[in-house]
């Protein structure tokens, strides 16, 4: 905060010696613009500012070590609205990524991505780095930390949350130099803040005072993300870095105006994944198309692999329905493009994606979102995080396959 108000202070005295040196040099119409510069530099530093301050009511602290991005975007909705219903303030923790080329697990700042002042406007967080430079020494110093967990977790230790054990676990922890000196299984207590005033036990069972940080071993939230916390995504938006980049890729590589944007999802990992369609009611993030109770459907083939024909043709549709000049593709595998250009030549529209191999995920994920329709895959949460971000600024979109048209039955 003092650091807030030495800027402010700084920028006014900027806005007078800039004012007095416009008014000098005879340009007074621009002064307004000069006026605004400052306050347009300070605003996000003060808006929504980390607090150095100690919460009182305690933090909620986590590995989101399950999964890819779609997965632990799920997670961050969920833990945002439990730190909500706990009334801590949330660590935002960073990205868990598993580069090519590099071993292991990386850590990015959650910041990096995403906009923390807009996750501020719905409550208190604190990135993982700020909380680790100005408030681990006096909140939660080193011989009282304490790992929560469910239940035991396997591990080398009996009776343990083994919080570090195996990766990510291990060098999410050891990026921050956090060492467990003890664990705490809290179950059969639930994530559900909104049903089972899961708030108030918590807190009463870890009041803040003698439990500043709950750490988890995973996040305390569900996959795929609850019905009540999708909402929440609202408050996760791109950075001003990633907005630009998604916008000029756009200028720079498709023609001017609207534009499809696609996502397949087929490499060799969804293939697999694909084959427990016919086990189950809900595979990954499905309920986004399917309903949570299955209100709007069963799960079939095509809503996980959809056929080229299925793609064609809702391809087709939706680019009569916006006037589409264009087509993205994003995919973690197979562009499709020579399927494509031969059956949509007759439609006048190019086809654009990232280079091969070396696309960007985040990049893929800022262009699907500001696309004129969308078609993702209802089974992944790579999609899902698309559809919901599309939701809160109400963009068409649709799924692959869905809904089911009616003469289809899989073979028995
Ligand atoms: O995000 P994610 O959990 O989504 O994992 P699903 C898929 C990862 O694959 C993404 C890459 O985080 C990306 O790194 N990927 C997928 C893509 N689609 C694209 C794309 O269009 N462009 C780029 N650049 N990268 C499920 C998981 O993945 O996959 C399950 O939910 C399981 O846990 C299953 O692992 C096999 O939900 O699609």
């Amino acid at each position: 905060m003092l650091q807030c108000l030495i800027l402010v202070f700084l920028s006014i005295v900027l806005i007078y010696l800039i004012a007095d040196f416009l008014k000098m040099i005879r340009v007074p119409g621009l002064v307004g613009v000069y006026l605004l510069l400052p306050v347009l530099y300070i605003l996000p530093v003060c808006v929504g500012t980390q607090d150095s301050n100690p919460d009182p009511q305690g933090y909620v602290m986590y590995c989101p070590c399950m999964g890819r991005f779609g997965n632990q975007a799920d997670h961050f909705l969920g833990s945002l609205g439990f730190a909500k219903g706990l009334d801590r303030t949330l660590v935002l923790p960073p990205w868990i990524e598993y580069q090519t080329g590099r071993r292991g697990s990386v850590m990015v700042p959650f910041d990096s991505y995403f906009n923390i002042t807009k996750v501020s406007e719905f409550h208190r967080v604190v990135t993982m780095e700020y909380f680790f430079d100005h408030l681990a020494g006096s909140v939660w110093p080193p011989g009282e930390r304490i790992s929560f967990c469910y239940g035991e977790r396997r591990g080398p230790i009996e009776q343990s949350c083994n919080a570090k054990d195996g990766n990510p676990f291990g060098p999410f922890w050891d990026t921050y130099n956090v060492s467990f000196d003890r664990s705490e299984m809290y179950g059969p207590l639930s994530y559900d803040v909104y049903h089972q005033d899961a708030g108030t036990v918590w807190n009463r069972n870890y009041p803040p005072e003698k439990f500043p940080v709950l750490a988890f071993t995973g996040a305390p939230a569900s996959f795929p993300v609850q019905l009540d916390n999708v909402k929440l995504q609202e408050f996760v938006v791109f950075n001003e870095f990633w907005r630009g980049l998604a916008e000029n890729w756009v200028k720079r590589n498709l023609p001017k105006g609207p534009f499809v944007g696609i996502h397949l999802r087929n490499g060799m990992d969804w293939d697999k994944a694909c084959e427990h369609i016919s086990s189950s009611n809900h595979l990954f993030s499905s309920p986004q198309c399917l309903g949570y109770r299955n209100e709007n459907g069963e799960l079939y083939q095509e809503l996980c692999i959809p056929s080229d024909s299925t793609i064609v043709k809702q391809i087709k549709k939706a680019v009569k329905k916006v006037g589409a000049v264009a087509i993205f593709i994003a995919s973690d595998n197979d562009f499709m493009v020579r399927l494509l250009s031969e059956k949509l030549k007759n439609l006048g529209v190019s086809l654009h994606h990232q280079d091969e191999g070396d696309s960007i995920p985040h990049l893929d994920l800022a262009i699907l979102s500001r696309s004129n329709f969308f078609i993702g895959n209802c089974i992944s949460s790579f999609s899902a995080f698309v559809k919901r971000s599309r939701d809160v600024e109400g963009l068409p979109s649709g799924f692959w396959g869905y809904p089911r048209p009616r003469n289809t039955h899989d073979e028995l």
